[in-house]
């Protein structure tokens, strides 16, 4: 009772603001920062108990609206695996963050606390939430008001790992409860080494190693790519712009989200790059594009589903060395793969799966296979190595005779494993595989480019009154509600060839979203404004 006595009070400093509707959506809670406190906080709550839940272990909480503008702030919270919230709480999330008064949001958590049985003030410390941030100015007074959420549950303490990007802090959580070394400084060791390794593993060098220029969308994965560089791999060649500190704005015509978009070059890039091969994160890094100026400021983009075929290309070609077929290797995409990819990877005799937009859903479906790799042609993504599989590429790696075939290949795989974050998409550490295969491959941005042609799409959002009238099938990709307006959808479609379009509400912004793809840029144009225009 003492317990809950202190969360009304601490509750009464942040109050819900009026007319604030919440719902933890794709990727945590987000909206315009200055509304935000009261989010921030209940939510450090729910973090507090889950940590008191899975006892003995450290939750993480991100303060980040990842590509959305600079004004906006969001919060998402790591499982001790490192993946996302487990989605069995998020409604528990949505009921907190909504509760409109102390008594209601103290109701709701009692009756929570007793449903899960969660013991608190067990005596000593026994939960455990690591902070991070972007660089946004509201995050430092938002992960204060998070903080004092985590330690109004007693015996929870709240530990402040500073700017982070997003994954840093999953990779960190995970390897915490992993028991293994989990400070900033040990991810870019794991980093490096691995990324090291496979750089000594190359066969013949084919290719002398080019400069990659990255647009750091004025965002933390600019910074932490120039610390990696300075302090751990001072060969790689890398020029960062868009690092923030030239006066740039988050995300503002730079970054992941506005080159996959828009297709047009970032600011900060023009003419003098045109051929040079380019990268782009988005605002919290856990996005990777790469791209290279074809002629003014127009661009050929290589998405996250070109990033996907190349690391599949790799992955495939190191387990076919391998004596006996001792994995299932599966690729995960959302209907916003291009379909051009789809038949590419299908081509290559790949189990291609489809999951729901967010990576939540991607991450589940690729952890079925012992090597799943999964992307969202936005650019997040990663590769999975079951426990299992890796056990056994490490035992075996101890029987095979260094520098044979299968030897390298079992070592390039324990390596990736090492490299690629396990526990959510990195543009960091994709971007250092990107880089690796390339060499490895003796492929430059443009020979990667010709694995496929992407069909011509196009990307649509339209503002509604209430997306929520948009209902789908778990798919995604058809419309139950609005009654009827699927039909009329369906009727566009038939009109263009190749034609494939859908239409569904964004889980992080209030518009609908609608995706149009034909043969021809002009056909995909027009049958996404046709579609716009029924949603309207
Ligand atoms: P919504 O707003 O639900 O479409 C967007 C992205 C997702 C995912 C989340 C989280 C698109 C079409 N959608 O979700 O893929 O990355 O943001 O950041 O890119
Ligand atoms: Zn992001």
């Amino acid at each position: 009772e003492t317990q809950i006595a202190s969360l009304l009070k601490s509750s009464d400093i942040f109050p819900l603001p009026q007319s604030l509707k919440l719902s933890y959506g794709t990727a945590g809670f987000r909206g315009d920062a200055s509304l935000l406190d009261s989010t921030v906080y209940r939510v450090g709550i729910l973090s507090s108990l889950r940590s008191l839940k899975l006892k003995p272990s450290t939750i993480g909480l991100m303060i980040t609206a990842s590509h959305n503008r600079v004004s906006d702030n969001g919060i998402k919270v790591a499982d001790p695996s490192g993946g996302m919230l487990s989605q069995e709480w998020e409604p528990f999330a949505d009921q907190i963050a909504n509760a409109s008064s102390p008594q209601e949001l103290v109701a709701l958590i009692r009756e929570f606390i007793e449903r899960e049985e969660i013991s608190i003030g067990g005596g000593g410390d026994v939960g455990e939430v690591w902070l991070g941030r972007d660089t946004r100015p509201s995050g430092e007074s938002l992960l204060r008001a998070a903080e004092i959420g985590v330690s109004s549950v007693s015996g929870c303490v709240a530990v402040d790992k500073g700017v982070l990007t997003t994954p840093q802090l999953h990779w960190m959580v995970r390897a915490k409860n992993k028991g293994l070394n989990a400070t900033e400084s040990d991810y870019f060791e794991s980093l490096s080494t691995s990324f090291k390794c496979l750089i000594d593993l190359i066969p013949v060098k084919k290719l002398e190693s080019s400069k990659l220029v990255l647009d750091g969308a004025n965002g933390v994965g600019g910074e932490k790519m120039e610390e990696l560089l300075r302090g751990y791999l001072r060969n790689l060649d890398v020029e960062v712009r868009n690092t923030g500190r030239d006066g740039g704005v988050l995300n503002e015509s730079v970054g992941a989200d506005f080159v996959q978009k828009e297709k047009v070059v970032p600011l900060g890039f023009g003419v003098n790059d045109v051929g040079v091969r380019c990268a782009s994160f988005d605002g919290d890094a856990d996005r990777l594009v790469y791209f290279y100026v074809s002629s003014g400021d127009k661009i050929e983009l290589l998405d996250g589903d070109k990033i996907l075929s190349l690391f599949a290309l790799f992955i495939k070609e190191q387990l076919n060395t391998l004596e006996g077929k001792l994995s299932r290797l599966g690729v995960v995409q959302t209907a916003y793969a291009n379909g051009a990819s789809t038949d590419y990877l299908k081509g290559l005799g790949l189990d291609v799966v489809f999951a729901k937009t967010g990576v939540k859903h991607l991450h589940e479906k690729a952890a079925e296979f012992d090597v799943g790799i999964y992307f969202e042609a936005n650019g997040h993504g990663t590769i999975l190595f079951s426990e299992s599989f890796v056990s056994l590429l490490v035992g075996k790696q101890k029987d095979l005779s260094e520098g044979s075939d299968e030897y390298n290949a079992v070592s390039r795989l324990v390596a990736v494993s090492n490299l690629i974050n396990q526990a959510v998409g990195d543009a960091i550490s994709g971007l250092l595989l990107v880089e690796v295969i390339l060499q490895h491959m003796g492929w430059s941005v443009q020979k990667w480019n010709e694995l496929y042609k992407d069909l011509p799409s196009r990307q649509v959002k339209v503002e509604v009154p209430d997306r929520t009238a948009v209902v789908t099938t778990s798919e995604e990709t058809e419309a139950l509600k609005p009654l009827g307006i699927q039909d009329a959808i369906n009727g566009e479609i038939k009109k263009y060839k190749r034609g494939r379009a859908f239409i569904r509400p964004s889980g992080t912004e209030d518009v609908v979203r609608v995706y149009a793809e034909a043969s021809t840029q002009e056909d995909a144009d027009s049958l996404g404004d046709s579609v716009a225009q029924l949603v309207k």
